[in-house]
């Protein structure tokens, strides 16, 4: 059982987003367990207060240490009671990459991982001190907190836990973990607004249908990351399929991404 906790000043960005689709059928599956905790209830004072302004000025407002420290205590003494490791996981543009294998890697993972949502302009850095957590980015940019960061390690580890797909060949087949772009997919009905559907896959053709495929996953690498492309060994088929849409003139598209251009 995969198991995650996340702490947080607002547990309602959280909470509803797992209480859905796949992630609620894990949880009822027993193969994910999230238990998603108020740091707000981890302060002392009246006023529950959780934030406080920079020493030495500045624009915004930090998350105060005391409270997140306080936290990190209770659930130490919760793992230590139950015998449990724990691994702590702490949004932050300043992090590693998350990437397919990181995903890989927590989804495999047999410690308990508590994630600790830092808001604002950032966390007093004495709980960096107190705690060396393991920081990670889930992209070059910055949000207003680490719940969305959080709702990503545990949706991208989750789905690769075998059994909260469906289909187990979904999570092999697919973008990145055989670092190829996906080949277009199709569904009924077989014309929508004049646009039909490429005629192997209707052939009920396995060989030239899975051909076909492996084709227009080159095709969709080639065009719109190329780099993945670059770090691979082809295996012959590859070459051949590769050399195929070579001599077609594989038909360019405009690739816009961001503000680029
Ligand atoms: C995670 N990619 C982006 C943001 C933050 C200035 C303003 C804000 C120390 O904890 C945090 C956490 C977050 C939220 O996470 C992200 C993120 N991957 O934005 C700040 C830092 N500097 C600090």
């Amino acid at each position: 059982m995969l198991r995650f906790d996340v702490l947080t000043l607002f547990p309602e960005m959280v909470a509803p987003v797992l209480a859905q689709s796949i992630l609620k059928r894990a949880q009822e599956k027993g193969l994910l367990s999230v238990q998603v905790r108020n740091l707000r209830d981890f302060t002392t004072d009246r006023h529950k207060v959780a934030d406080d302004i920079p020493y030495g000025g500045g624009a915004g407002m930090l998350m105060k240490a005391e409270p997140i420290l306080r936290a990190v205590d209770a659930l130490r003494e919760e793992a230590q009671s139950s015998g449990e490791e724990i691994r702590w996981l702490f949004p932050s543009p300043h992090g590693c990459p998350f990437t397919q294998d990181y995903a890989q890697q927590l989804a495999r993972e047999r410690r308990r991982m508590v994630i600790l949502c830092g808001h604002y302009e950032g966390v007093d850095e004495r709980v960096r001190m107190a705690l060396s957590p393991e920081e990670v980015s889930v992209g070059d940019y910055v949000l207003t907190g680490g719940e969305l960061p959080a709702l990503v390690l545990i949706d991208a580890s989750a789905r690769l836990v075998p059994g909260v797909l469906g289909d187990p060949e979904s999570v092999v087949e697919e973008s990145f973990s055989n670092s190829l772009l996906e080949y277009p997919h199709y569904t009924r009905p077989a014309v929508v607004r004049g646009m039909g559907v490429p005629e192997v896959l209707l052939s009920g053709h396995h060989e030239a249908i899975r051909l076909w495929r492996r084709k227009q996953a080159l095709r969709s690498t080639y065009l719109r990351r190329p780099d993945l492309l670059r770090d691979r060994v082809l295996t012959s088929e590859d070459q051949r399929l590769l050399n195929e849409l070579m001599s077609e003139g594989v038909s360019t598209m405009p690739m816009r991404c961001g503000e680029e251009g």
